[in-house]
């Protein structure tokens, strides 16, 4: 029997495909690694490996390092900034070390990211089939590697759009035709380096609204629809809770209910129509964002009116009495052949000036606590009924509270905006003063 001589050849020294692993260099989702020798172990290949596992780029080795021979190797992690790394020494059998290989960093994030916003275009679209959000989204140890998003018609609702991957931080999605006054959600998810899904986070919905050029336009809808003006008007007065706006060329204005710009001020602005005491409004005002301009300069321009055009007839004439502004009424004298003068309380003639910044002259004929009447002969007058006839002639004037009337039989200019005011099913008209100095005396 002779002697069996062993003999070693060096192992083949690791390269990075010796290794395998359930994790990827990089951001990982889970704590726990698993190396595999992808040859295996033993003759032609490496016998065994020396192991470090630490958060050190490079390893210099001293010989206490443990062996790994077999199976798997199995590795955790705690969250750790700069990330892990495997040292691995070759050997043969007879512990000749050839060749080291470092592998990293194996990094564990686990924490998902955050959505800080998701923003729509505002309370309304101005358009029924394309809709825009953008979003804000972060990990502070993996970052950002993609989103997510659906649009529908409830919060969290995807019943427009399906989840779709996207990597920029904004969509801009068309849709078939939605209904006016259907509100639309945006919902989104971002993923961190690691791959981590965030919780869902949705805009506040955005209402398809009628865009429409002119607040005459608007004025037109049925109430109750939303509606967006493409263009910027003026505020024209400033109450305690509403406001009033007009189209730059004067055309038409409108209450606002609700409080926000200052009187000068350029909006552009949404609301959805309603009626206030009579008086066609917008209530849920938006204005929308950037689109507050501040001016300066107060200079305005009062359309100038006569007694018996203040307030006006229908408008759209002949309209469905849920769409537009119902004409005001006034009395004046009527006189028909030879037969007497009757006093009627008739429909006002002329275009609707309601909601617009006016300025009529007269004389004052009669004043109250918070209001005052103005006659400039046009022979008609706003005395509400039951009142005895003849009443008090001249439009009706509503005074803001510390300004006081001027007095019976003063000769006076008023600027205000046409208003109305509803009383025993009729429609009057109103003069609203905004300060002390809408009213000039001669
Ligand atoms: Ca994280
Ligand atoms: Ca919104």
């Amino acid at each position: 029997m002779s002697d069996v001589l062993s003999v070693c050849t060096l192992s083949v020294p690791p390269t990075p495909s010796a290794i395998s692993s359930n994790a990827s260099g990089g951001w990982n989702s889970s704590p726990d690694f698993e190396f595999s020798a992808v040859g295996g172990f033993g003759e032609g290949t490496v016998d065994h490996y020396n192991v470090a596992w630490d958060q050190d780029k490079t390893h210099s080795w001293d010989g206490s390092e443990p062996s790994w021979s077999a199976g798997t190797l199995d590795r955790s992690v705690t969250s750790s900034p700069t990330g892990w790394y495997l040292h691995l020494l070759g050997s043969n059998c007879a512990g000749v070390p050839n060749g080291s290989l470092d592998l990293g960093p194996f990094s564990y994030d686990d924490t998902a990211p955050t959505i800080s916003e998701v923003r729509d275009l505002g309370v309304y679209n101005a358009s029924r089939t394309v809709f825009y959000a953008w979003w804000t989204a972060s990990d502070d140890e993996s970052g950002i590697s993609g989103y997510r998003y659906a649009l529908g018609t409830t919060l969290g609702g995807a019943d427009l759009v399906d989840w779709t991957d996207t990597t920029w931080d904004s969509a801009n999605v068309t849709i078939p035709e939605q209904p006016f006054g259907e509100k639309v959600y945006f919902s989104v998810k971002a993923r961190n380096g690691a791959g981590t899904w965030s919780d869902t986070s949705n805009s506040d919905g955005t209402m398809v609204a009628h865009l429409v050029s002119s607040i005459g336009e608007a004025k037109a809808l049925a109430k109750g629809e939303p509606v967006l003006l493409e263009w910027a008007s003026r505020v024209t007065g400033v109450y305690e809770w509403f406001y009033y706006i007009q189209d730059m060329d004067r055309c038409a204005g409108i209450m606002v209910q609700g409080t926000g710009p200052a009187r000068g001020d350029r909006v552009q602005l949404g609301g959805v129509l309603a009626e206030t005491n009579g008086e066609v409004s917008l209530t849920e005002p938006e204005i929308k964002p950037g689109m507050l301009v501040q001016v300066i300069s107060l200079a305005e321009h009062p359309l100038l009116v006569i007694g018996r055009t203040l307030g006006g007839c229908d408008f759209p004439s002949g309209h469905d009495p849920n769409c537009g502004q119902k004409a005001t009424k006034a009395w004046r004298w009527v006189k028909v052949g030879t037969a007497p003068a009757v006093r009627r309380f008739d429909p006002v003639a002329g275009l609707n000036n309601i909601g617009l910044l006016v300025r009529l002259a007269g004389k004052v004929s009669w004043v109250g606590p918070d209001s005052f009447y103005l006659d400039d002969g046009s022979a008609y007058d706003d005395t509400e009924k039951p009142w005895k006839s003849p009443g008090v002639p001249g439009v009706k004037v509503l005074l803001p509270s510390g300004v006081s009337a001027p007095p019976v039989g003063s000769c006076v200019s008023v600027t205000g905006i046409s208003s109305c005011y509803e009383s025993g099913g009729d429609l009057y008209r109103l003069l609203r003063v905004r300060d002390d100095k809408d009213i000039v005396t001669f």
